[in-house]
């Protein structure tokens, strides 16, 4: 199995390392500045024999070496910096994606495409535009991370395993996310059972600017190591066929009542990539929650569309 994964930054950087230390598939590490990716690929190399791995890393410029990957993983972009909201970087970001999902079409036609740069859903929707590829091959990872921040904090609040905690986040990355308590247990107890109400709110609002806070406290760059996490988990996901159910940026064609919108929505990732978009029963609230950051999304493609007339 090979990915490439464009953006030798820090999320593509620890992508690499996570997919090639965990023995998902080789990695070719693709960066617009000379020498970056390169020499990452290459540390990283210097590394597998002590970690015990025999994936091959390797990295450039260049987009040939692409060919015959599985998977692009696209984290090509400028991050926020403190006080940036995610679809401040539309128009640097909207057209990074353009030309490297341009590149990546030339040398690997039928790999799938996984959007990491912000904002994602709507780098998402561009980068099915550009490859003209279907919704199953062409989606983007933020929903795993925002779960994740979830499952963390609730760990955190009632002291027990990250692990034993499963929740969900649908709706778009962003402000406008949609956090579900009620679709949220510690091994199997809803957590409406163990934290009280005031607890959770105060946890979803932190779960809501989660990235924010981080940008925060490192003052230069955004979070990488959990998004990296997510990454891995989906590439691995499809790779291995785990068929793993996990919130995903994909093209809605009717679920939730939305069409033709880009949205995190719980989804089967096998080896045909989106293999199911999954229907959760929502309360009224809920989707009314999920149809306006629905919304919020589509403003962002409208702005898009009217930037390149
Ligand atoms: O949940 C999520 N989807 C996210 C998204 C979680 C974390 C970060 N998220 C976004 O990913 C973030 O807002 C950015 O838009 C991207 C990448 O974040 P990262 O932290 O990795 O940014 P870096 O360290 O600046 O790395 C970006 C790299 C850098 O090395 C650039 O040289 C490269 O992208 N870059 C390019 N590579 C190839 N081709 C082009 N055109 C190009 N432009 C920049």
């Amino acid at each position: 199995m090979k990915v490439t994964i464009v953006g030798a930054g820090n999320v593509g950087a620890t992508c690499a390392q996570r997919i090639a230390e965990a023995s998902i598939a080789d990695v070719y590490l693709v960066d617009v500045v000379d020498g970056l990716a390169a020499g990452k690929a290459l540390d990283m190399a210097q590394a597998a024999p002590i970690v015990g791995h025999g994936s091959r890393i390797s990295g450039g410029t260049d987009y040939a070496p692409a060919e015959g990957s599985d998977i692009v993983v696209i984290t090509a972009g400028l991050p926020r910096k403190p006080g940036m909201s995610r679809d401040d970087l539309l128009a640097a970001n909207g057209k990074i994606t353009t030309e490297v999902v341009t590149n990546i079409t030339k040398y690997a036609p039928k790999a799938m495409l996984l959007m990491v740069a912000n904002p994602l859903d709507v780098t998402t929707y561009i980068a099915q535009q550009v490859s003209g590829q279907p919704r199953e091959r062409v989606f983007g990872m933020a929903g795993v991370l925002d779960t994740a921040r979830f499952r963390a904090f609730i760990a955190m609040e009632v002291g027990c395993a990250p692990g034993d905690v499963t929740a969900m986040v649908l709706g778009g990355h962003g402000d406008s996310m949609v956090p579900l308590p009620r679709h949220s247990t510690v091994s199997g107890i809803p957590i409406t059972q163990l934290i009280p109400a005031e607890r959770i709110e105060a946890i979803v609002d932190r779960t809501r600017k989660g990235g924010a806070e981080i940008v925060g406290l490192l003052k230069q760059g955004s979070a990488f190591y959990a998004p990296a996490a997510a990454v891995a988990q989906m590439v691995g996901s499809i790779l291995r066929d785990e068929k793993h159910i996990l919130p995903t940026c994909v093209q809605l064609k009717g679920e939730y009542g939305l069409d033709d919108v880009f949205v995190g929505v719980p989804a089967r990732l096998g080896s045909a990539g989106v293999e199911q978009v999954v229907q959760v029963d929502l309360s009224e609230d809920e989707l009314a929650d999920l149809q306006a950051s629905a919304a919020h999304v589509q403003g962002t493609v409208e702005a898009w569309k009217t930037m390149n007339q």
